[in-house]
């Protein structure tokens, strides 16, 4: 086996007085706590531009060995945007009609959520997220680690990268849901993980009123 010498540059990373950090902290929180997810998207366009930016933050996300083992298909085209929204509908027929518990059916239902997904139309962009199981290096096929965490990770930044915008989205999770390779024409390596329409909410957008868990169910200090 080969072996390569690691190389290391300096990296003086950001660095903020304790005040500074502490207001930022704080503002930070606090702006990503106004981030709700939306089901009722406006058809209003986006410029493309921010969506690259968005998708570029998504893809600074940490990943097992660095192998980025992510594409993000962003799709604008209506008419794939129709096909993705009928083979959606059906899958989500079904899993409304039987496939999902009685207990998942209840635990939705605070979401008003049924097998209807028009956002997948109205929506500007739909970003298709999929993770690589393996890479392809000129037709080599190459190991990737810890791919969910991965690319949830990235998934993560995405959604706050959006928030940051100030647009909306929706994690959509229709299932099955490898009819979005077929669509999308993706190599076999690649595995859809997370269909995320985007764009700004609608005028009389309304989410769910929820509220978030206190810090002393989420949080365990050991000091
Ligand atoms: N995929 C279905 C059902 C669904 C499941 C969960 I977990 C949600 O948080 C919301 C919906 C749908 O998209 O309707």
């Amino acid at each position: 086996m080969q072996h390569t010498e690691p190389k290391f540059a300096p990296y003086r990373g950001v660095r903020y007085t304790r005040p500074e950090m502490l207001n930022r902290s704080r503002e930070f929180y606090q702006y990503m706590d106004k981030r709700r997810t939306v089901r009722d998207i406006s058809d209003k366009a986006v410029p493309r531009e921010v969506i690259e930016n968005i998708v570029m933050t998504a893809s600074t996300s940490p990943s097992g060995a660095h192998k980025q083992p992510w594409t993000f298909c962003v799709v604008a085209n209506p008419t794939i945007k129709k096909q993705i929204r009928e083979a959606a509908e059906k899958e989500e027929y079904l899993n409304y009609h039987g496939r999902m518990s009685e207990e998942w059916i209840e635990d939705l239902q605070a979401f008003g959520t049924d097998w209807h997904k028009p956002f997948l139309e109205t929506a500007p962009y739909l970003i298709v997220v999929f993770k690589k199981a393996y890479s392809l290096e000129g037709g080599e096929k190459k190991k990737n680690y810890y791919v969910n965490e991965s690319v949830g990770l990235a998934t993560g930044f995405l959604l706050a990268a959006i928030h940051n915008a100030g647009l909306v989205a929706l994690t959509h999770t229709p299932s099955p849901m490898n009819f979005l390779q077929e669509i999308l024409g993706r190599p076999e390596n690649e595995r859809p993980f997370l269909l995320i329409p985007v764009g700004y909410p609608a005028d009389d957008a309304k989410v769910p009123c929820l509220s978030r868990k206190e810090k002393d169910e989420v949080l365990v200090f050991y000091e």
